[in-house]
């Protein structure tokens, strides 16, 4: 199986991301597109806690606190977004109400579709991604925080400026995220916005901050990142600070694979139109001794650790 060429791993390490057209074929779009609609038709809000996702900053952390959320990292569960709520609550439940069908008021669903989910995990835990990691240099690939990221027709919320290494952390950063286009997405219906080259430098590529479970874990929060902040062999990189000139709006098609640097800086708008834009994501971290996954961070490895990537 045949990795990166050379050309695509330059590209990756000198803009921190990198498209790759075409990556799923078109039964596997299907596949997986099918799965999602039965995950979202046929889960039960009756005991559903209702939890609604924001990967907001600061005083928004707390919203992603709750059990449902902090032991999701071996299940499918399901997160809604919270523009599908009533602003009021139920007079006669004391809590707000959907206000969408259940299948169009899902923020997410994780967040470990690469185990639970065989067509998720027959894209996640195979020979061609195992190769692709080998081109990026990994040593002992695991697969961690898969999730469909669903960007529902004119509510699907926007996700914050962040690095991804600020929320999988291993000493030193280590993280890569795969994510594929399950739908064409573009400008309009909240793509991805990424800063070329913002996974570099003394100041603009560092995990200055992490966001990790509260002592009493109860809930969630940012904190000041005191230990490694660049992957090993970038301590020497130097870049100036982002700008929006850096900024690309990618525009792909269904079926494109991002892999997305740990340390470089991204985003993504909330989709307004009335065009969903499902993305499959799923992350790897290096599971080699000299890597260590940090005990604080939100999702905790299972018994077994967490997937190996190199069978
Ligand atoms: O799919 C999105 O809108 C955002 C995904 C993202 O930022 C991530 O997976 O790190």
């Amino acid at each position: 199986m045949s990795g990166l060429t050379e050309s695509q791993v330059a590209s990756f390490r000198e803009n921190g991301y990198l498209v790759i057209p075409d990556y799923l074929t078109q039964a596997e779009i299907e596949a997986l597109l099918a799965e999602t609609n039965t995950l979202l038709n046929d889960f039960s809000l009756d005991s559903h806690p209702l939890t609604q996702f924001t990967t907001g900053d600061d005083d928004q952390a707390d919203h992603v606190g709750d059990d449902y959320f902090l032991n999701s990292g071996d299940k499918i569960r399901f997160f809604f977004e919270p523009d599908a709520f009533t602003s009021e609550p139920d007079p006669l439940t004391g809590r707000a109400a959907l206000i969408k069908p259940k299948h169009l008021a899902v923020n997410k669903i994780g967040h470990s579709l690469h185990t639970l989910s065989p067509p998720f995990k027959s894209v996640s835990l195979n020979k061609q991604n195992a190769a692709v990691a080998r081109s990026l240099g990994f040593k002992d690939p695991r697969v961690l925080q898969s999730m469909v990221i669903c960007k529902q027709p004119s509510i699907g919320g926007a996700v914050p400026t962040h690095r991804d290494s600020e929320f999988l952390y291993t000493n030193p950063p280590s993280a890569v995220g795969w994510w594929y286009a399950l739908q064409d997405a573009g400008p309009g219906n909240g793509t991805l916005g990424m800063w070329k080259g913002s996974h570099k430098g003394r100041k603009g590529g560092h995990i200055a901050r992490r966001f990790v479970r509260k002592a009493d874990n109860k809930g969630t929060e940012f904190i000041e990142n005191d230990s490694a902040s660049l992957p090993k062999g970038m301590e020497e990189e130097k870049a100036s600070e982002p700008t929006d000139k850096d900024l690309e709006i990618l525009n792909v098609k269904a079926g494109s694979l991002v892999l997305i640097h740990g340390n470089v800086l991204h985003k993504s708008e909330k989709n307004t139109s009335p065009r969903s834009r499902y993305a499959y994501t799923f992350h790897v971290i290096e599971g080699a001794d000299e890597w260590e996954y940090d005990k604080r961070n939100w999702l905790q490895p299972p018994e077994a650790g967490f997937s190996r990537l190199y069978q």
